[in-house]
């Protein structure tokens, strides 16, 4: 179980400098989620306070997480919009206590350059954005924050994204949008070692394509980047199962260690200690622990 061929004259994926804090990839990384969404329904128990948010912050670090990927804005199609100022609130205290209590970087889920300027100000280490920086203003900010970028693909708006997403080749299209995305990043002058892509799996996408994207995930290493997937209870393993997102884990744990087979560097996960036992176990077997 080897990764892809690597072109040989770009350097290998190693570390990422998440603000001074080194994520390793050499081997699979964990990105833990701490949803701060008062409507997340993907998480169970609801975390909207800072105590408990560093509560669970610490617990998937003691359980192996890489990464915390602290999250206030819900992408669920449907879901309320949240202002600026009520994303600032809920996740900046988050951060700053995340920050100072673990030694792992944090990562900020948002597509708002304020929220990631004021959430890098406090400590996080690496802007996750959904959106691929799209919205005014969101490379700029990002490239002045000087950390890590993970850009994702989304069909359409997280409002409508859902209805009917459509594509010639979704393999090609996503690849073609990320490689945009992180010409645009370079161009506003984030490094070439700094960009992650995500090929956004739910996001603007039926079961068949998400399906198709992860049995071609590997096609994605033309793009010389990091790979981050976000798989988790989401809905194609409702819609192919038909079990409730409580008990998504198995499911979930099996499309991660998939996807890192493909080539995957980090895992955006709920239950992190099955799934860090998992990759242990799957890097053991290929020689790779
Ligand atoms: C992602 O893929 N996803 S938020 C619906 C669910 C369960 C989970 C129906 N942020 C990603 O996790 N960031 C989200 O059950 C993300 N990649 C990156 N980079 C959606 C989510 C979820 C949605």
């Amino acid at each position: 179980m080897s990764r892809p061929a690597t072109n040989p004259d770009r350097l290998p994926i190693t570390f990422l400098n998440c603000g001074g804090r080194a994520l390793d990839l050499r081997r699979t990384a964990i990105m833990g989620v701490l949803n701060l969404t008062p409507d997340s329904f993907s998480d169970g128990g609801q975390i909207t306070d800072p105590a408990s948010a560093l509560r669970r912050g610490e617990q998937m670090v003691t359980e192996g997480a890489d990464i915390i990927d602290v999250g206030g804005e819900s992408t669920r199609p449907g879901a309320q919009p949240v202002s600026v100022q009520q994303e600032l609130d809920r996740v900046i205290p988050v951060v700053e206590a995340l920050h100072d209590a673990l030694a792992v970087p944090i990562s900020i889920d948002t597509s708002k350059p304020h929220v990631m300027q004021h959430a890098v100000a406090a400590g996080a280490g690496l802007i996750n954005d959904v959106c691929g920086l799209r919205r005014e203003g969101a490379l700029g900010a990002a490239a002045a924050c000087g950390v890590p970028v993970c850009v994702m693909h989304m069909q359409g708006e997280p409002r409508s994204m859902q209805q009917s997403p459509t594509y010639d080749d979704v393999v090609a299209d996503v690849i073609e949008f990320l490689r945009a995305r992180r010409e645009a990043c370079l161009a506003a002058g984030v490094p070439a070692a700094s960009v992650i892509v995500d090929p956004g799996f739910g996001f603007g996408k039926t079961v068949a394509h998400n399906l198709v994207l992860l049995r071609n995930l590997g096609a994605l290493s033309a793009l010389d980047a990091p790979i981050l997937v976000g798989l988790s209870r989401k809905s194609m393993i409702g819609a192919l199962l038909d079990i409730p997102v409580g008990e998504r884990a198995a499911a979930s744990i099996a499309l991660a260690l998939y996807a890192v087979q493909q080539g995957a560097h980090i895992v955006r996960v709920h239950d992190v200690k099955m799934t860090r036992d998992a990759v242990r176990m799957q890097e053991v077997v290929a020689d790779r622990g």
